[in-house]
């Protein structure tokens, strides 16, 4: 049997219409699949949402006709083969007659990692991968440290000056970046966090909104068949605004106040801030109560109230965390740094 020929553009086509799921998919997967036919997409899907189906049954759901045996379906990440929110994908996949399949990554979530290829190949279906894995894992970074580590991804990133300053002396805001340096942290590194991280301090001395703008989706990358609708999805995407805030001392007139805003505080300084915390969550806000060990969140408890599915609140995967000094101190010494951003302002500010 002659295997038809793979072509990594197609992997990295699963990537982009993945990405559309950015900010749905909770704790999940960003996973994104396409049906080629010769060198032609003629499906595409994508895991839409929490709890949605996934982006092979997506695909093959809006997708009637018949599947040819030469047809080859990308996806991602390798199918998966249990029953979770969403029936397998294997089932799909073999019951609609896919003879072969290229993946990207293997699952590492235990239910699956590896089982769903097997379960591929036992059906006789020719299983090709990890195609592009090294992009492939990179994109679902958070994902996997959830599955992994029970934590999410965490990149820390930090703006100094020519003299190393951080602030002002008196700890006020020191503006450091140009407009270009901004630009790229809000399209690289705001648009591809679940959520940014400030300690209170910074919002006494910044007043952030901490929401990402600057981007647009162009048009020659939309899907087929999702266009306007997807393009909103996609320029839509705000990441959660995480506040560290122990002992909620918050202004309720701080910017940053308002939908997707978390405030992480002391469990035991709930009942002493009730009035206040209810009129932060009469602003949309969500307070997170979290276990203190010592002068700090307890980590594991952080993590978990982060990751976990609560209600309409369906986890993060990954932090970007933007200060202050103090934030970035306690993640450092307490090892809990992933990757590590500095913007050095430019030579003529
Ligand atoms: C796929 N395609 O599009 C996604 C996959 O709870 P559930 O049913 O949503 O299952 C979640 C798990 O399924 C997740 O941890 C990961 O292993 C896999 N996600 N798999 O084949 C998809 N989103
Ligand atoms: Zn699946």
């Amino acid at each position: 049997m002659m295997l038809p020929v793979i072509n990594p553009a197609f992997m990295h086509r699963c990537l982009d219409l993945a990405s559309l799921g950015r900010g749905r998919v909770g704790n999940g997967a960003l996973v994104g699949a396409v049906l080629v036919r010769g060198e032609t997409v003629i499906a595409e899907g994508y895991h839409r949402a929490y709890g949605d189906a996934h982006a092979e049954r997506m695909l093959l759901e809006s997708y009637p006709d018949e599947v040819k045996p030469d047809d080859v379906l990308y996806v991602n990440v390798e199918p998966c083969c249990h029953q979770g929110m969403t029936p397998a994908c294997t089932n799909i996949l073999i019951d609609r007659g896919v003879k072969h399949v290229v993946y990207g990554m293997v699952d590492p979530d235990t239910r699956v990692s590896g089982k769903g290829i097997e379960t591929l190949q036992a059906a006789g279906i020719t299983v090709t991968g990890p195609l592009e894995r090294a992009s492939c894992e990179r994109f679902n970074k958070g994902f996997s440290s959830v599955r992994v580590k029970d934590r999410p991804w965490i990149t820390i990133k930090m703006a100094k000056d020519r003299a190393n300053r951080v602030s002002n002396e008196d700890g006020t805001q020191l503006k450091i970046t140009s407009k270009e340096q901004d630009s790229w942290s809000h399209n690289c590194l705001r648009s591809t966090h679940d959520a940014i991280v400030v300690g209170v301090g910074t919002i006494f001395s910044d007043n952030p909104l901490l929401n990402r703008r600057f981007e647009q989706m162009s048009e020659n990358r939309l899907p087929l068949g999702l266009n306007e609708d997807s393009k909103n999805q996609k320029n839509s995407f705000q990441p959660y605004k995480i506040v560290l805030d122990p002992r909620c001392t918050i202004p309720v007139s701080a910017r940053v106040i308002g939908d997707r805003t978390i405030i992480c505080i002391a469990a035991d300084a709930m009942s002493s801030n009730a009035e206040k915390a209810h009129t932060l969550e009469s602003a949309g806000v969500r307070l997170f109560p979290i276990r203190l060990a010592g002068d700090h969140f307890d980590w594991g408890d952080l993590w978990s109230g982060l990751i976990t599915p609560k209600g309409d609140y369906h986890g993060i995967t990954s932090i970007l965390v933007e200060g202050g000094s103090k934030t970035w101190q306690a993640f450092a010494s307490a090892g809990f740094v992933d990757e590590e951003i500095t913007l050095t302002a430019p030579a003529s500010s």
